[in-house]
């Protein structure tokens, strides 16, 4: 279930802040900077394969490979919704390509990869199929880091199936296509390729028609690296894209130059290789393997991704004949993102029934309305339990029925707790009594900090962008279940924070997101990142702040969510590498509001910690009466004082109260400002 959270909330947001606008061919780059130990393991395995030095000797490229394939096109019902021909158009395009097959453009001066691939003719389960999924989702158009969620909606089991995606669009347009590497994370194994450079017969993105975005993404599925990698490397066979006899070149190519030479330390110092598939130029200009590259991805196909083209694999998935597959029956399958809900609320469910079904007819146990006879339903579901959903479909060949036992789980929580809450990390433990930790690559993530100096007692909550390479992770605070109508008024959220870039390129982000209906859908309140985050210098060694002056507070308004009994708030961190993050003094409900700007320095209190007294200054240029509360930290008044409408300076007497954090709170008539001390 955590898993579908995070997925949802990427679902609904973007993150501008690395949002790449400009054209960029192929995504792969920034795969390889996401997954950058598991794409070096993966590069370290297949250069200490032996078959890089003695393919030839020992014949292990001399019979031909099978390699069965999935295309899940994921539209929404437009043009990108492409057609079966257009789809085994691509498949004929890769076996051109990786064949070498004579008088077609595939036909150059490289060398027969002996890999040849098959639309698969039956499913995991052994079922015919035409091997294309179709669903219909807004994930057509998709941003790269939502590629989990693709997987998420329709995957084959990655170690028997090559999963190819074809969507509208890449972020916002500006990538052809991306894919995974060897030994990467398993959501993201496969290849996406927009739809309109799929295949050869759309023939509307030229100079992009020609198929040969997917030959060149299942290249680096197969562990190729992009000729130009790490520019003009002086060694040819250990560096660049760690084949030997493709020459060395500085940047992509575009177009079809006809005598690009971006690199003179080679020798001889011939051009670059600007027909080589994992260039970017275009689709008619590029027709080469080198045999350097065949021999890698054999050594992939022999190290790593083993069990594809085994004989036994090649048979269940129906690729162990040349024989036409056709008339298969209907599949009847289907798929919802969110599998438990809140009472009350609605689930929207996928249809992924296999080859080409005309009607569908869905059964709902417990849920309004209880059947349904369209695509992609949404039912709502009032009544507490767990409940099947049945789907029959039906083709011209035959008609399938799959029923998921308790599929849907409805549940109705109790209410939160109480306000006022607040938390401050001064407990050894972590994460705090309830408080959970989302951490979905189980790498760097929040932890406890007691070195830097802290707006509020001793501890925050920290984590370490500066060594996370993991760029775009997540990690969530999720803060426990709050019934925000258990306050009387607006109940704001109030933290402090503490961050420095480590470049200026390097853009962490915070964000703050509410749910009020189980989790199913979050909502953004609160975004920070770059220089708006930044409260310290840019600096390259790790940020520990030094001052807790030197601290950001943030006043967010839940006025749009008090009536919830059950709101969830999390605090996620966005890594980009960048330097530390610090969070303290978490509260919600303390205070109703707080206008900083506009009562700035009008109150000061001292001394902090304090012991008997703690002092007020009172500069009270709004001449109103005043209200003072002493708070402790459940919120609890332990002292209440009136004052008249002059300045002045009061002191409370506080020596009988116990030690701890205490707040200040000051009630204008209009506004409330609160201040923090401790008692010691
Ligand atoms: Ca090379
Ligand atoms: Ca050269
Ligand atoms: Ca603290
Ligand atoms: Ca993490
Ligand atoms: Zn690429």
């Amino acid at each position: 279930m955590q898993r579908n959270l995070l997925f949802l909330f990427l679902f609904t947001f973007q993150f501008n802040a690395n949002a790449q606008q400009e054209f960029n061919f192929c995504g792969f780059e920034k795969y390889v900077q996401q997954n950058f130990h598991s794409v070096n393991e993966a590069n370290e395995t297949i250069l200490n394969y032996p078959q890089k030095v003695s393919s030839h000797k020992h014949g292990l490229t001399d019979t031909v490979k099978i390699i069965p394939v999935v295309v899940h096109v994921i539209h929404n019902g437009g043009i990108e919704n492409i057609s079966d021909e257009q789809i085994e158009s691509q498949l004929r395009v890769l076996n051109e390509d990786f064949r070498k097959i004579a008088e077609t453009n595939g036909d150059g001066s490289g060398v027969d990869t002996k890999i040849e691939f098959c639309l698969s003719k039956k499913n995991p389960e052994g079922k015919c199929t035409n091997g294309i999924v179709r669903i219909q989702s807004l994930l057509t158009n998709h941003d790269s880091y939502e590629r989990p969620m693709l997987s998420q909606l329709s995957s084959w089991d990655p170690d028997r199936y090559v999963n190819i995606y074809v969507v509208k669009t890449i972020d916002g347009g500006s990538v052809l296509g991306y894919a995974s590497f060897p030994g990467g994370p398993i959501d993201q194994d496969g290849l996406v390729v927009v739809y309109n450079a799929f295949g050869d017969t759309l023939n509307v993105n030229a100079p992009y028609n020609l198929g040969r975005t997917a030959t060149h993404e299942i290249s680096h599925w197969f562990g190729l690296y992009h000729t130009f990698n790490n520019g003009c490397a002086a060694d040819t066979c250990n560096d660049g894209d760690y084949v030997c006899d493709t020459p060395p070149v500085a940047t992509a190519n575009f177009g079809c130059p006809s005598n690009a030479n971006s690199c003179s330390n080679d020798f001889p110092n011939v051009n670059d290789q600007v027909e080589n598939y994992m260039d970017y130029t275009n689709d008619a200009c590029k027709n080469i393997f080198t045999a350097g590259q065949r021999d890698r991805m054999q050594s992939t196909l022999n190290a790593i991704r083993f069990e594809i083209w085994q004989d036994s694999n090649l048979a269940a998935t129906g690729c162990d004949s040349d024989e036409v597959v056709s008339n298969c029956a209907a599949v009847a399958d289907f798929i919802t993102l969110q599998p438990q809900v809140c009472v009350g609320n609605s689930v929207l469910f996928y249809n992924k029934s296999l080859n080409n079904c005309t009607s569908f007819l869905w059964s709902f146990t417990g849920a309004n309305p209880s059947s349904s006879t369209i695509l992609n339903p949404t039912v709502t579901y009032n009544t507490l339990g767990s409940f099947d959903v049945k789907l029959i479909a039906t083709n011209a060949f035959g008609t399938d029925s799959v029923t998921f036992i308790n599929y849907i789980t409805v549940v109705n929580p109790s209410a939160g707790i109480a306000l006022p809450y607040h938390e401050g990390f001064e407990s050894s433990l972590f994460p705090p009594a309830g408080i959970t930790i989302e951490n979905s690559d189980n790498g760097i993530t929040w932890e406890r900090d007691t070195i830097a100096v802290h707006p509020e007692g001793i501890a925050s909550a920290k984590i370490n962008n500066l060594i996370n390479t993991n760029y775009g992770q997540t990690d969530a605070m999720i803060l426990p279940n709050l019934n925000l109508s258990s306050f009387n008024g607006t109940p704001y959220l109030t933290f402090k924070w503490a961050y420095a870039k480590s470049d200026a390129l390097y853009t962490d982000q915070l964000l703050v997101l509410i749910s009020t209906d189980c989790g199913v859908n979050f909502t953004q309140i609160f975004s920070k990142s770059g220089s708006s985050l930044a409260t310290g210098p840019t600096q390259i060694t790790p940020y520990i702040p030094d001052s807790n002056t030197i601290w950001k507070s943030a006043n967010v308004s839940l006025a749009n969510y008090e009536s919830s009994s059950n709101a969830i708030i999390k605090l996620v961190n966005v890594t980009d590498g960048g330097n530390n993050l610090y969070v303290d003094d978490i509260g919600i409900g303390i205070t109703t509001g707080v206008n900083e700007t506009a009562n700035e320095n009008t109150f000061t209190i001292f001394p902090n910690p304090a012991t008997d007294f703690i002092n007020l200054t009172l500069v009270n240029k709004f001449q109103s009466a005043l209200e003072i509360s002493l708070l402790d930290v459940l919120g609890k008044n332990v002292r209440e004082i009136s004052l008249g409408k002059a300045n002045s300076q009061i002191s409370i007497p506080i020596a009988d109260l116990s030690d701890g954090i205490y707040f200040i709170r000051i009630f204008d008539g209009e506004h409330f400002n609160t201040y923090k001390f401790i008692k010691n």
